[in-house]
């Protein structure tokens, strides 16, 4: 008979107290429940950043979906996506894009589920251009733009955790334990 292996996840500062604790069961369950958060990028080069978000996704559990669409180069598609998530219950989506970056206000055209939006400095303005397009949307379809790059990915992930863990004690406790970590981790630095 097959057995599933059922393994402990943990956060510990670094004098080795736990901060938090998840079962591989509980862990496997969140991202195989129906995504809480659609992550999508203009093209597969953009991972390298979007990964940032992803991976903070992951730690905390939340379930969520990652796409490459381009606003530009597959607009059916990424319509077709939008509407597809948000029926399966996304509650964020981040967008991410570097060169002609309107990724995230076209979706926020389509959806009054939150966008975040990620600028990549993919392009010869070192994604200025691109945080400029995000940040400047016009008055009425509203997007949320992090930084440029992977501190705005991480943050996109984080601040969805925040909108998500407003109605989701379990999720809040884990966030709470994360930002408790990295206190923890500065409280450690030492000076040479
Ligand atoms: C945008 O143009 C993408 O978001 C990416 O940042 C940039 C370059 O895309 P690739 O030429 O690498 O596909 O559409």
């Amino acid at each position: 008979m097959a057995q599933t292996l059922n393994v402990q996840l943990s956060i510990a500062d670094g004098s080795g107290n736990l901060l938090f604790v998840m079962s591989s069961a509980s862990y496997n369950r969140c991202m195989s429940e129906r995504p809480l958060v659609g992550v999508v990028m203009g093209s597969k080069s953009d991972y390298e950043v979007l990964s940032a978000a992803v991976e903070i996704l992951k730690t905390l559990g939340i379930a969520h979906e990652a796409r490459v669409l381009s606003a530009h180069r597959t607009p059916d598609q990424l319509f077709e996506w939008v509407e597809n998530v948000t029926a399966q219950g996304a509650r964020v989506i981040i967008a991410g894009a570097g060169g002609a970056a309107h990724l995230a206000g076209v979706i926020a055209a389509k959806t009054l589920v939150p966008v975040l939006a990620v600028p990549i400095a993919s392009t010869p303005l070192n994604g200025l251009d691109s945080l400029l397009a995000m940040v400047q949307m016009p008055k009425g379809v509203p997007v949320a733009t992090l930084a440029i790059g992977k501190p705005g990915a991480a943050n996109a992930a984080l601040f969805a955790a925040e909108i998500l863990a407003l109605s989701d004690k379990e999720l809040y406790l884990r966030l709470a334990a994360w930002r408790a970590a990295r206190a923890q981790e500065v409280l450690e630095q030492t000076l040479p």
